[in-house]
């Protein structure tokens, strides 16, 4: 395992040849991968860091003597302390490992929940959220008979702060937003709405689904309770994300799921749980899939956020700039701070159409609600076409869809 993070210079052909999907060819076309908020990617190191585990210390962890458990436990807890480091959280007890986003945010709607929130509550989200930050709320306020109040979002993509500062009342209990909006590429000013639900004495949920792939995040500097985050989209496996949380809100909070690893001592008169963060983590954890994750972390690290927060931005221009020239295009999502995402639509032509001429190109964008129903229900339309750049896309690459939508054109208009 690697502990010294030495930055080598960007070079783009040697961190693609790092990616060996992004060599394969689609529909006769080279691959261009535009489709990264969805998930990222894998570099050979992951992969090659599941296959290690698998082929030579596969092993259930915490409950061996033997020397396997013991290497297999080792790398499954310095993948729990890689998260906390790369988080800036205080300990390592406060990652709590689950699937990804979507887990982390039902897992704190039920845990959250079950301690904090009683009839007459009030959950503050936005009008930007994923459907992962919104269904485990309403799920929430319909078991405990709370209300759910949203922070509407401007034409531009903005959150609107007026309101949100308004929506506060006695009965708030926990404000959810995402850092990055998945849909607009919005990044919102999460430090600040932290410090506004601080001064309520409201705890702030993080959906970092978006954000932790794009930049360094500092937990304790922002001041969040939770912050949530899914693995694959941030050049790690499926199946494998997690949460920071404050430990005294953990220690309040009772066990999500039953079962194996999660209990101090069973009867069948009574069972007292372990400490966290092994309350929220019952049954064989995601072993193989946390130590790929921590391989992907290794990776980030070594190629630099500084690196990838300006390739990605440099990308982001490029694709703006591309679009607006060309003409006939509507962006949807103006904000002056945007991360490496645009969503965007080819006048008089469907998204869906669109995306499918796109794709005879070996180009793969997204098309559709993006999982944000309401947000399109808030502009009017059914969905958007979205190209999501990594750090390993150039702009050749944003050329490429360019022709494909010069294509698009033709045949549609
Ligand atoms: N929150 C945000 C902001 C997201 O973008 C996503 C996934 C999730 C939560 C859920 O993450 P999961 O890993 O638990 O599924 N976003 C997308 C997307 O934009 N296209 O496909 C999935």
């Amino acid at each position: 395992m690697s502990t010294l993070v030495v930055n080598k210079p960007f070079d783009i052909t040697a961190i693609r040849r790092d990616f060996p999907i992004l060599s394969i060819e689609v529909n006769g076309k080279p691959l261009v991968y535009f489709d990264n908020a969805a998930t990222t990617q894998k570099p050979q190191q992951v992969i090659d860091a599941l296959v290690d585990y698998y082929t030579t210390y596969n092993s259930n962890v915490h409950r061996g003597v033997h020397h396997l458990s013991q290497v297999a436990t080792d790398a499954y807890e310095g993948a729990r302390l890689k998260i906390a480091q790369l988080m800036n959280a205080p300990s390592a007890s406060e990652i709590i490992f689950t699937r990804g986003t979507t887990e982390s945010i039902n897992l704190i709607a039920f845990s959250f929940g079950e301690a904090f929130v009683n009839e007459g509550d009030e959950i503050i989200i936005s009008a930007i959220e994923h459907h992962s930050n919104i269904v485990p709320w309403q799920l929430l306020c319909q078991r405990k008979k709370a209300v759910l109040k949203v922070i509407p979002v401007l034409d531009n993509g903005v959150l609107d702060l007026e309101a949100y500062s308004k929506l506060f009342s006695k009965k708030t209990k926990l404000v959810a937003v995402a850092h990055i909006s998945n849909a607009l590429g919005t990044i919102n000013p999460i430090a600040n709405m932290i410090h506004t639900a601080h001064e309520h004495k409201v705890p702030v949920l993080i959906d970092g689904a978006q954000g932790l792939p794009h930049g360094s995040v500092d937990v304790q500097a922002l001041g969040c309770d939770f912050y949530c985050f899914s693995g694959h989209k941030m050049y790690g496996p499926t199946g494998i994300g997690g949460f920071y949380g404050r430990l005294e809100l953990l220690d309040q909070m009772p066990p999500y799921q039953g079962g194996g690893e999660m209990i101090k001592d069973v009867s069948f008169a009574r069972t007292t749980f372990n400490d966290v963060p092994y309350k929220f983590e019952a049954g064989t954890p995601n072993i193989a899939d946390a130590i790929g994750l921590a391989a992907a972390v290794d990776y980030l690290e070594g190629i630099g956020w500084e690196a990838i927060e300006k390739q990605e931005h440099a990308l982001l221009l490029y694709a703006t700039e591309q679009l607006i020239k060309e003409g006939g295009i509507t962006i949807i999502g103006t904000a002056p701070d945007k991360a490496s995402l645009i969503s965007f639509l080819i006048d008089g032509v469907h998204p869906l159409d669109a995306g499918t001429i796109i794709d005879h190109f070996g180009i793969a964008i997204r098309t559709g609600n993006h999982c944000a129903q309401p947000l399109m229900d808030r502009f009017c339309i059914t969905g958007t076409m979205r190209a999501s750049f990594s750090f390993y896309n150039t702009f050749e690459e944003i050329d490429s869809m360019m022709t494909a939508i010069r294509k698009v054109k033709q045949m549609f208009l």
